[in-house]
């Protein structure tokens, strides 16, 4: 079986579909750079495209018995572009390089696959699942450290993560990514930790894709879950990140600086995060984002436990949410709480079980415009300084949000409620629009046809 990677490839929009639109909501120009061309964004149309993978080399891993014992040995020995397929196993072995101490330091454009078996003879597909691929650093350094070169990273558990900040950086206690592009896709990270900021992932310029992975139980001081600084250029797609805790402030996921890219935030579940002070689901300070068809649930924080937009004078927020699922939990607090300097610009958002929707504390410099947007269950829906339009109000009905089931019910009253905005997909992938318009939040409800039987003659 050849091995293929499939890669998500925007394509142009039609001519007329929704253009003026997405320039409105500050959508990027069409224009097919080689950033774009790979960008899953969720509000182009796309399309699944196939290209082979042809690796200069394979090299093989496992704990006994194979060319290479240990990750590191495997990927020092790699040529870029060789592809790495390591089997079940628990690997904990630190290394020391450049003042970073982890089980696998990487500044080579390889991919490494977890998922194997040596029983099979590390045949294809691999299967993270049954053969579980685990990188341990038990506590005594980082598990994954990334320079300068943009590795692929897939089927592994990386677990085990710490990085104090005395004599160090102390940002990234999963994995620290510096000037890099890779692609962190399909692993669980769990059960890592920083002193300073990034528990799960730490992301420092570059150009990172974090797709489709369980970022879980990760901690820090700042930022339990991922930190993105320094005009990052990342895309966080796909992935459930849920119950990391900060000490101060961003329990999942935190942006901040410099305004010179729009990450992309999308068909994330972000999920019992807590932010302590500020952001429960996510803060974003001083830069851009774009997110789109997200779940941000049961987040805690004292201001936003949703989410926190900050701005300064020199380095504002500007943010658009489109399509995304903004419920409270049992602390209720903001879906969003907004300070000065920010542009925030929502459309076919829902709220429910939050004290307060939208606030705007800063009016003098920060502008909140809400377009199409249900309330269900929200003691203020928004404060002053918020401008709103095209409200409705009635149940959610979530299909089973206490298992962190957020998907429309039966009857839910965000169904159709929404109006066109080029993205073309939900949370799931499923088609956007069906029915005559797009449902309100991050779920689009699928419609079932019933088509008349027609019987031919022979
Ligand atoms: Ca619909
Ligand atoms: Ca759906």
């Amino acid at each position: 079986m050849s091995r293929i990677r499939t890669i998500t490839i925007s394509t142009t929009l039609a001519l007329g579909l929704g253009i003026a639109l997405l320039w409105a909501l500050g959508a990027q120009s069409q224009t097919a750079t080689a950033a774009q061309a790979v960008e899953p964004s969720s509000a182009l149309a796309r399309t699944r495209v196939e290209i082979p993978r042809a690796p200069t080399a394979e090299l093989h891993v496992c704990p006994a018995g194979c060319p290479y014992a240990s990750v590191q040995a495997a990927v020092d020995a790699a040529a870029p572009g060789s592809v790495l397929k390591v089997a079940a196993g628990t690997y904990t072995d630190l290394h020391t390089r450049d003042g970073f101490t982890q089980v696998v330091y990487i500044s080579k454009t390889v991919t490494l696959q977890g998922g194997y078996t040596t029983a099979n003879g590390f045949a294809d597909p691999p299967d993270p699942d049954a053969n579980p691929t685990i990188l341990d650093a038990q506590g005594k350094g980082r598990v994954i450290v990334i320079l300068d070169a943009g590795p692929a990273i897939e089927g592994f558990t990386i677990t085990g993560g710490y990085v104090e900040k005395p004599g160090g950086v102390g940002s990234g206690g999963g994995i620290y990514i510096h000037s890099a592009s890779p692609t962190i896709r399909d692993n669980w990270i769990v059960d890592n930790s920083a002193d300073g900021d990034g528990g799960a992932i730490f992301v420092n310029r570059g150009s990172a894709q974090i797709l489709e992975n369980r970022i879980v139980g990760n901690t820090a001081t700042w930022a339990g879950g991922l930190r993105i600084i320094n005009d990052a250029d990342v895309q966080i797609v796909g992935n459930l990140i849920e119950g990391n805790v900060a000490q101060n402030t961003g329990g999942g996921i935190d942006l901040e600086c410099c305004g010179g890219t729009t990450p992309l935030i999308a068909r994330n579940v972000i999920l019992n995060n807590d932010g302590s002070a500020r952001g429960g689901g996510i803060i974003v300070n001083a830069t851009y984002a774009r997110l789109v068809n997200n779940v941000l649930a049961g987040n805690r924080a004292t201001d936003g436990a949703g989410l926190f937009l900050e701005g300064s004078a020199g380095y504002p927020v500007s943010v658009t949410l489109i399509h995304n699922t903004l419920a409270g939990g049992p602390s209720g607090g903001e879906a969003l709480w907004v300070g000065a300097y920010v542009t925030a610009t929502l459309v076919n958002n829902v709220v429910s079980s939050h004290t307060v929707g939208f606030t705007n504390t800063t009016p003098a410099s920060a502008i909140v415009t809400a377009d199409y947007t249900l309330f269900d269950t929200t003691g203020v829906p928004y404060g002053s300084g918020v401008s709103s339009a095209h409200e409705f109000s009635g149940n959610l009905a979530f299909v089973n949000p206490s298992e962190g089931d957020y998907h429309l019910g039966h009857g839910s009253a965000a169904i159709d409620q929404g109006t066109q905005t080029g993205v073309t997909d939900d949370l799931d992938g499923d088609p956007r629009p069906t029915g005559p318009l797009p449902d309100l939040g991050a779920d689009e409800v699928p419609r079932y046809v019933f088509l008349p039987l027609v019987l031919r003659g022979p």
